[in-house]
């Protein structure tokens, strides 16, 4: 599974603003509509110029009836070809010059060659026309992301990871937001996914990966290294080459190595073991540290916990949301915390939501946390104010 589709299947931040329904509203059928629209009366205007419907210009009329088609299933193509068997039929005289009006007949007659091709059209392209649609609009989505960044409209926004045994905030994870001119703040729901699939994704990761870095670089924490944690999407691991990105963002912000950790999800490894592990180690020989991320919520295999060079597993937040409602899950999550630990590797419960499922995890000796109840993502201002306080008392002690 694409790793933005399930991971910000949650619900809206706090602080984002509501979004109303025409924010649903396609883009690309929105631009399909024109088109048919442009094209219906382009097929009108050029028949009327070249002399009537005696010419061959109606013809035109099946581009946007085919158009309809494919982007509007056989409704499209019945609303385009009846709209155009008007227009080319008793809206467009047989002859301009003489001003001669078409015989019922003849425009009958088109009108049903008219519904015959959109209909075959829309019949050929059924099952094959959604994936074009979600093409075009994935593109659309991808393009303005290139060009929010371009624009600094998409920043980090950090996530508090809590160390259950010192009481402090310890790390922080990086979450893209968007802040989009109109529509407010954007969670990466509405346009990761599309940039995974167009590869857009690979140049989010590289900004948010040197960005968030300048930014936690530039904490003022005295002498408390906070550990930054940076999302990498499968789609932009298998491009390889990420080490080099890394090398780029750790010299470009002055951020220590071992400040540095990336979050990667099983699925990044599956298609080639081999390279990814060989990816990991490069990394890893730079001081920087690996996680695996959502852990146990996609092909999670107890074999990876050996053969990949990991330092943390990050528990996916489906399991954490069970340890205090299904006794057989909380039993789970405790065994798997015994096992990590014996393989010295770091455990962070991710999706902490209540104070049960906390009191639950510090029974258990989960070392680190975080979620909701820790602390929701926030702009690095209001983080780095956190961690100050973290320093002062627990921030769980309420
Ligand atoms: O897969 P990953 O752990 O990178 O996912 C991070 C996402 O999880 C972010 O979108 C973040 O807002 C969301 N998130 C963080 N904490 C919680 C939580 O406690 N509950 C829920 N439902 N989502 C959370
Ligand atoms: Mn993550």
């Amino acid at each position: 599974m694409a790793r933005g589709e399930r991971r910000h299947a949650d619900g809206p931040e706090r602080g984002f603003r509501s979004v109303g329904w025409w924010r649903a509203v396609r883009l690309d059928a929105v631009l399909a509509l024109v088109v048919v629209v442009v094209a219906l009366a382009g097929a009108w205007w050029v028949s009327y110029l070249a002399g009537g419907s005696k010419t061959v210009y109606p013809h035109l009329f099946y581009v946007p009836i085919v158009i309809a088609a494919i982007r509007f299933s056989w409704t499209g193509a019945v609303a385009t070809a009846l709209a155009g068997g008007i227009l080319a039929g008793p809206a467009l005289p047989e002859d301009v010059a003489a001003s001669l009006a078409q015989p019922v007949t003849s425009w009958l007659v088109r009108l049903a060659m008219f519904l015959a091709i959109g209909l075959v059209v829309a019949v050929a392209v059924r099952g094959r026309a959604s994936p074009i649609r979600s093409a075009l609009s994935d593109t659309i989505v991808s393009s303005q992301m290139l060009q929010a960044i371009r624009r600094g409209e998409i920043e980090p926004h950090f996530q508090p990871i809590y160390h259950s045994v010192t009481r402090t905030v310890v790390g922080v994870e990086a979450l893209a937001r968007w802040k989009h001119p109109r529509r407010g703040w954007m969670g990466p729901d509405t346009f990761i996914p599309a940039a995974e699939r167009t590869g857009a994704v690979v140049a989010l990761d590289l900004h948010m990966l040197a960005s968030a870095a300048r930014t936690v670089r530039a904490w003022s924490t005295d002498g408390h290294p906070v550990r930054l944690s940076v999302n990498v999407s499968a789609v932009r691991f298998a491009k390889g080459g990420l080490v080099d990105d890394v090398i780029r963002a750790l010299e470009g912000s002055g951020l220590p190595p071992a400040q540095l950790q990336l979050e990667i999800t099983e699925s990044a490894f599956v298609a080639n073991p081999a390279e990814a592990a060989r990816q990991l180690a490069d990394i890893r020989r730079l001081g920087v540290r690996v996680a695996i991320d959502d852990f146990s919520a996609g092909q999670s295999s107890l074999l990876y916990l050996t053969r990949f060079p990991i330092d943390v597993v990050k528990l996916d937040r489906s399991l954490i949301g069970e340890v205090t409602t299904d006794a057989r899950v909380a039993r789970l999550v405790a065994g798997v915390i015994v096992m990590l630990r014996s393989l010295s590797l770091e455990t962070v419960a991710e999706g902490v939501e209540t104070a049960d499922q906390h009191a639950y995890l510090d029974s258990v000796d989960c070392q680190y946390l975080q979620g909701y109840y820790i602390g929701r993502p926030a702009p690095a201002a209001q983080i780095e104010q956190l961690i100050a306080r973290s320093r002062e008392a627990d921030i769980l002690a309420r």
